[in-house]
């Protein structure tokens, strides 16, 4: 085992005996929502993984330590500490590491955490992508580029559409990311069901989504899969209300300047405040229904 990694004893001990654990992600819960309902989400998520039959890994980095599975204490910390947690992704790790630092975890350096501890399956709300203006931003999620390269399953609702989802669509085609519709063949774009783009592959169970991923791992294929897994009918929400926060909260950050690793938490503040709170229920569910399929796929694994 590295020495940066620290494993706790209930997801070491499921790992030994090869039952399933679901990585989970911390960004989501210091930048992504916030305090106490990141709290309470984080909590309810690592229940409903229990309650389908795997352990939960909450990653973050805690005094310089990459820790698979987090403690609820250490979990009420980040989420009360919110966004004065060092958002860390892929470039920030060598230096929070050195200086023994703490970081909430986005979907890329939960993936590099997550295969470094050994475990295959991530659930999450969103991720990271092509934003729009990318011609000339250049801004573009790391999240894209661990998925070309670290096996670890992601299951999410899609993306937002605070990104270009078609853009999002091509880096993944180009990178040899698999992108799949649990029971769809459409995108979902996080807070509704529909984007009017195709997924590679629409895949129905998850027995299917294990075989996909194991095929993918015993070829010597390096990379990962995304799933994407529509939010449930009942807590969508209706394509106007949303499209018009996302545009609002998107003439905000350009007029305000926002830019660089900023750009996304406060797109994601600012879209909650202006659909008061509606979008923060959705985005509760969405992430609880995408823990019940991961652990549920983790179990076929
Ligand atoms: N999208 C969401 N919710 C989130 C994030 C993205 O709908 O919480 C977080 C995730 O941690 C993701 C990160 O990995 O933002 C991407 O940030 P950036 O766009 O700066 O790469
Ligand atoms: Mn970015």
């Amino acid at each position: 085992m590295n020495k940066f990694l620290s494993i706790s004893p209930e997801v070491q001990q499921a790992l030994n005996e090869g039952g399933p654990v679901v990585a989970l992600e911390s960004t989501i819960i210091s930048h992504g929502m916030p305090y106490p309902q990141n709290v309470e989400t984080a909590m309810r998520v690592e229940q409903t993984i229990r309650d389908n039959g795997a352990v939960p890994a909450t990653i973050a980095i805690i005094g310089g330590k990459l820790k698979a599975g987090c403690t609820a204490d250490e979990i009420e910390y980040l989420g009360r500490k919110g966004r004065e947690v060092i958002k860390a992704s892929r470039r920030d790790l060598p230096v929070l590491v050195a200086r023994g630092a703490d970081g909430a975890t986005t979907v890329t350096t939960t993936m590099i955490i997550a295969a470094m501890a050994g475990i295959k399956v991530f659930a999450t709300g969103g991720i990271g992508g092509v934003h729009r203006g990318a011609e000339t931003t250049m801004d573009i999620s790391a999240d894209l580029e661990e998925l070309a390269q670290t096996p670890v399953m992601v299951i999410c609702a899609g993306a937002k559409s605070i990104l270009d989802l078609g853009l999002t669509l091509e880096y993944l085609e180009t990178k040899g990311v698999p992108v799949i519709g649990f029971g769809t063949d459409e995108l979902p774009a996080f807070y509704t069901r529909h984007s009017g783009f195709k997924v590679d592959y629409r895949i129905d169970s998850p027995e299917e989504l294990a075989a996909a991923f194991r095929a993918k791992l015993e070829m010597g294929l390096h990379g990962g899969m995304l799933v994407t897994n529509p939010i449930p009918e009942e807590y969508s929400m209706p394509a106007d209300v949303i499209n018009r926060a996302i545009d609002q909260a998107i003439a905000d950050a350009n007029r305000q300047g926002i830019h660089g690793k900023e750009t996304t938490p406060f797109l994601l503040a600012r879209v909650k405040d202006l659909t008061g709170g509606d979008s923060l229920a959705a985005n509760i569910q969405l992430v609880l229904n995408n823990a019940r399929l991961a652990a549920r796929t983790a179990a076929c694994l």
